[in-house]
């Protein structure tokens, strides 16, 4: 399964998955996780080079928890990238983070921009990506093409390599979500909105310090990861399965987050631009008819 050329890390399974089926508020997850993790925080570090696949062996079957590619942009790239992320931030753009948002994961506020859909009837603009001044959403979409065009379509081509089911599931969840009457005459105004990977990114300075899962990402699905910056630490720490990964510049890192309890490590020292793709479980869902 999946690259020849991965550091395979296979987990003394089986790892104890967390399906909590409907609505989970944040802070009862972070409650339940304590309760059940108890004092499992003892975790081994990935390799930091090169490809890796976190996965348990359950009877003949492999499940994937997690994979890492390397070298999938450059150093060139991330530094367009945060600049681009810089100067949007200087003309001050409203976050709209809800105070349930404040309470959640991190300490830092994230940048929500893409389609969710949540508990609406149809997939809807994070005001964040919608609400803003015309100068503003040009700076934003200046940084979503670059972050398409020099990580997602990277990633979603390796994906397709490697892994051709999460590949087309993935696929086929997007075109769903683009073909939405509404979405559909968005991204004609505003073609930077159309993302190849995810349906909602989140970009945000530091990490994710507080254990939880993405409650709104279907456990089918994986979320992509990526960090920039010179920093040391913020590898993302899965304790259910003992191992914590480190996310370099150029790499992306794609985990079962709806599943895995996770968090960001400290951050020793630096600057750490922080990204994440997520898509929507009621999306997921929708796309497949159910
Ligand atoms: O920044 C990270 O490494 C993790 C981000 C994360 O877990 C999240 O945004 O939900
Ligand atoms: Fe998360």
């Amino acid at each position: 399964m999946g690259f020849d050329n991965h550091n395979k890390v296979s987990v003394t399974g089986p790892v104890d998955l967390f399906r909590p089926g409907g609505p989970i508020h944040p802070i009862r997850v972070a409650k339940l996780l304590d309760e059940t993790l108890g004092s499992v925080r003892e975790l081994k570090t990935a390799p930091v080079d090169g490809n890796i696949l976190l996965y348990q062996q359950i009877g003949d079957e492999q499940e994937v928890l997690a994979v890492r590619f390397s070298d999938v942009y450059s150093a060139s790239q991330a530094a367009e990238i945060t600049a681009a992320y810089d100067d949007l931030i200087a003309a001050k753009p409203n976050f709209y983070t809800s105070s349930a948002q404040k309470r959640n994961r991190s300490s830092t506020p994230a940048f929500y921009a893409g389609f969710w859909q949540r508990f609406t009837s149809k997939p809807f603009l994070s005001r964040a990506a919608d609400k803003q001044s015309p100068e503003i959403l040009a700076k934003l979409d200046h940084l979503l093409l670059l972050l398409d065009k020099y990580v997602a379509q990277k990633t979603l081509g390796i994906l397709k390599q490697h892994y051709p089911a999460l590949w087309q599931k993935q696929k086929d969840t997007l075109e769903w979500l683009h073909q939405q009457p509404k979405i559909a005459k968005l991204l004609e105004a505003r073609p930077a909105l159309r993302n190849s990977l995810w349906a909602c990114l989140a970009v945000k300075m530091g990490g994710s310090e507080r254990l939880h899962i993405d409650s709104s990402d279907p456990a089918e699905l994986m979320t992509a990861i990526f960090a920039m910056g010179d920093f040391e630490g913020g590898e993302l720490e899965l304790p259910t399965t003992g191992y914590r990964i480190p996310v370099q510049p150029g790499q992306v890192l794609f985990a079962k987050t709806r599943i895995l309890p996770h968090n960001t490590a400290p951050i020793l020292s630096g600057t750490r631009y922080a990204f994440t793709g997520f898509t929507d479980s009621i999306i997921v869902d929708q796309a497949k008819g159910l």
